[in-house]
């Protein structure tokens, strides 16, 4: 599983991950996972030739028997050597949700590596007072901590946009607030330190132990504060027009 919160990279590194163990001779899986339907991340993940099953309408973490039906119907079409497994961007709690189960029910059809935990280290200065800028109210704080706690591996994606000493500022933040993880630094776009952690992934299986404790009043409100938008929109002009440009418009305005 490659988790960590919205937009942290988590579907261009499980393509990376994906690419890499295609060229090591290994049939892959891909699971995506979000709130809607037709999951942008499923398009973009076929698109690319992986075998690729979804579930949309909510995360995986409530839904495990909709997890296992993926893995199955993957099965079916290329049995897989690996599935990797992309949750919401706001899912936490993935040990006792899925991990335990898995290895209960089903223990000796899977092996389970260690959870990954994706982020994205602009918005990480921010959220953990290291930068101004934009904070998450508490309840969406709470489920980004909870997401650090929980990880086997926090892996600060987009390395490249901080210095040196942004960087070791914000792995020192991070292993005082959340010493159980391994702390890795990568960059999907650029490649560097992806063959580390993925190394990490394929070699070890994930550590038992308790699970951590999560208060589901506040994960669930946490959840409602944040918004999806879900839609499909088809644009047409008799001149051409530039594409790039009509998307950055539209996102500066809704920001
Ligand atoms: N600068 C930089 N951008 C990156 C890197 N990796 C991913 N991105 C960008 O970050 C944005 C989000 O990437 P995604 O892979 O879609 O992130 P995600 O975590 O799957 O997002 P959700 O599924 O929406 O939660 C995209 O615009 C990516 O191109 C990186 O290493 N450096
Ligand atoms: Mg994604």
């Amino acid at each position: 599983m490659i988790g960590g919160f919205l937009g942290a990279g988590k579907t261009t590194c499980v393509a990376k991950l994906a690419e890499q163990l295609s060229t090591a001779g290994l049939k892959v899986g891909l699971i995506t996972n979000d709130q809607g339907s037709e999951l942008v991340d499923t398009a973009m993940l076929r698109s690319r030739g992986f075998a690729t099953e979804e579930i949309p309408g909510g995360c995986f973490c409530c839904r495990f028997n909709s997890l296992v039906d993926a893995a199955n119907k993957l099965t079916q079409q290329n049995r897989p050597d690996v599935f990797i497994a992309e949750p919401v961007g706001s899912c936490t709690d993935l040990v006792a949700t899925v991990t335990y189960p898995l290895r209960r029910m089903y223990g000796g059809d899977f092996a389970v590596a260690p959870l990954s935990v994706l982020l994205d280290p602009v918005r990480a200065q921010r959220v953990l007072g290291l930068a101004e800028g934009g904070k998450f109210s508490e309840k969406v704080l709470y489920i980004y901590r909870k997401q650090l706690e929980e990880a086997d591996l926090i892996v600060i994606n987009k390395r490249e946009l901080l210095d040196t000493a942004q960087l070791a500022q914000l792995q020192a933040k991070l292993s005082a607030e959340f010493p159980r993880g391994e702390i890795l630094a990568v960059s999907a776009r650029n490649g560097a330190g992806l063959a580390d952690w993925f190394a990490r992934i394929a070699s070890a299986e994930q550590p038992g132990g308790e699970a951590m404790a999560v208060d589901y009043k506040v994960y669930a409100d946490g959840e409602a504060l944040l918004g999806w938008l879900n839609c499909t929109v088809a644009l047409a002009a008799t001149p051409t027009f530039d594409g790039n440009a009509v998307l950055v418009s539209l996102a500066h305005r809704m920001q």
